[in-house]
Order: structure tokens, then sequence, then C-alpha cells
């Protein structure tokens, strides 16, 4: 998931703020509420350059009124004093991974040190930490960081499922992790690659809520690749409709998060 991937694997990621700002516009008008972000640079690398952040930022203040999420994890190539530079910016929110994970073949660092001095500042600077979830590990360590620092924010986490090195998208993985979640948290879960769709559907029957962007799934189905962010939403808010619950608007997404 994330940053890892590039416009040679994806033609139509949206790389400028101009295609961000519209994408997440599309991503609203197909029901989106939470916008996660990560940025590239004009060679469609990834980067954690404030500055371009900032344009992405202004781009979707200006296209629509979805919340957004900075990613704070960035690339598994980038550093800590990198990935924690946007949050400056104050986002409304900001992922949080509160363990280390292998990722194919390479490592996303998250230190015990560095998950407490990214919470610490997030909430310094009033962004709500999203928790992302790789493996059940993590949801211990979220719950610690809370009860060393918390401040009584609203708790919400996103299951991360099917990263080869994380927790796999088993059918039973939603059941055992939300059964052990705080009262009162809010959820959502991703399906990563093949496991999109299945992990939306179990998702949506459980009550939570999905994640879903071209950074994790390349493929709408077999042999047909994902055309844009909006066609993955739709695909949710058509599940969700389905299965007789609606999409909540921004505004409904900030009231449920304490925003
Ligand atoms: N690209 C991954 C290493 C996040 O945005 O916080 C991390 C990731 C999670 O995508
Ligand atoms: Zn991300």
């Amino acid at each position: 998931m994330g940053a890892e991937l590039t416009r040679a694997e994806q033609p139509n990621l949206p790389v400028t703020a101009r295609e961000v700002g519209a994408d997440a516009a599309d991503c609203r008008e197909a029901g989106a509420s939470i916008y996660h972000l990560h940025v590239r640079d004009e060679r469609g690398e990834p980067t954690m350059d404030v500055r371009t952040y900032a344009a992405a930022l202004e781009a979707i203040k200006g296209s629509s009124d979805v919340i957004v999420q900075f990613s704070s994890g960035g690339s598994v190539h980038d550093v800590e004093v990198d990935r924690i530079a946007p949050l400056e910016l104050k986002p409304e929110m900001a992922s949080l991974t509160t363990g280390t994970v292998n990722f194919g073949d390479d490592v996303f660092h998250n230190p015990r040190s560095l998950v407490t001095r990214f919470y610490l500042r997030m909430r310094e600077l009033g962004v709500l930490p999203e928790f992302e979830i790789f493996d059940s590990g993590m949801l211990a360590a979220a719950d610690r960081l809370y009860e060393e620092h918390g401040d009584g924010h609203h708790l919400h986490y996103d299951f991360v499922l099917g990263v080869p090195g994380g927790m796999p998208a088993w059918p039973d993985a939603i059941d055992f992790l939300t059964g052990h979640l705080p009262q009162d948290a809010t959820w959502s879960a991703t399906g990563i690659g093949s496991a999109n769709l299945s992990v939306t559907r179990v998702a949506v029957e459980r009550g939570g809520h999905v994640r879903t962007g071209m950074e994790d799934v390349r493929w709408f189905e077999k042999d047909v690749p994902v055309s844009s962010n909006a066609q993955l939403v739709k695909r949710v808010a058509d599940v969700a409709r389905e299965a007789g619950r609606d999409v909540a608007t921004p505004a409904q997404a900030r009231e449920l998060l304490g925003l």
C-alpha cells in the first residue's frame, strides 16, 4: 500500500496538486468522506516535501469538503524527520502506524520512540490520528500509547489486511480485531490487492467503514486495471447500499470522529 506505486505502474495516478484536487472532488462525488493523502514530486516519485503537501492540501480544500488525512507513513524509504514534517500544516487527520512490519521485501520502520513522537506532535497540533493496524500487536501498542499519552480524543482505527508481512485478509481477522477495540471506537478496513472487495464486504456487514484507493489496489477485477480512485470508492458505496447502509458525508464523518 501507500506511496510506493509509481505513475509508470498506474498511469492515472494523480500527481500534481491540480490532479489531486480533482481526484478528491471525484472521490467525494462517489461517496468518500476522508481523503488519505500521499504526495509525489514532479517525476512522480513519493516525497514528504512540506510544500508539495501544502499545495495538495490547498487544492483539495478548494475542490471539496472531504476530511484530509495526511500519511505519516510515507514510503518505506522515508526517514523519521521527513515523515513528521508535513504535520506542521495541521491536517484534520493523519495516519499513524503503531509498530514495525515487513512490507514485501522492505521494512516499514515504526519503532516505539518514533510512534510516540509522531503521536505527541499530532496531538499538540490538534491532528486526529488514524491508527493504522497492519498486525494485531499494533492494536495493543495503540492502546498503550493512548493509556500513556491520550487526551480523551476519539479513537479511530484502520485495519490494513493483506500486506505481505502483515496480517492476512483472513475472513475472521476483522472479527478478531474488532473484538479487541475500546468501546466507542470507530474503525475501517482496507483490503490490499485481491483482498480489496472481500474485505470491503466483511467491513460493511460488520458495521465498519472502508478505505480504498489506487495505492492499495491495482486491479479492479481480474485482468482489468483500476481506472481511478473514484471507481474504487463507488464500488464501496455500491456494496454499502446493497447491504442497506448509506455513505457518510464529510460532515457526518466529522461528527463520528469528534472533529
Ligand atoms: N507506504 C507505507 C510504508 C500510511 O500512509 O501511514 C505506509 C503507508 C501507511 O502507506
Ligand atoms: Zn498511506
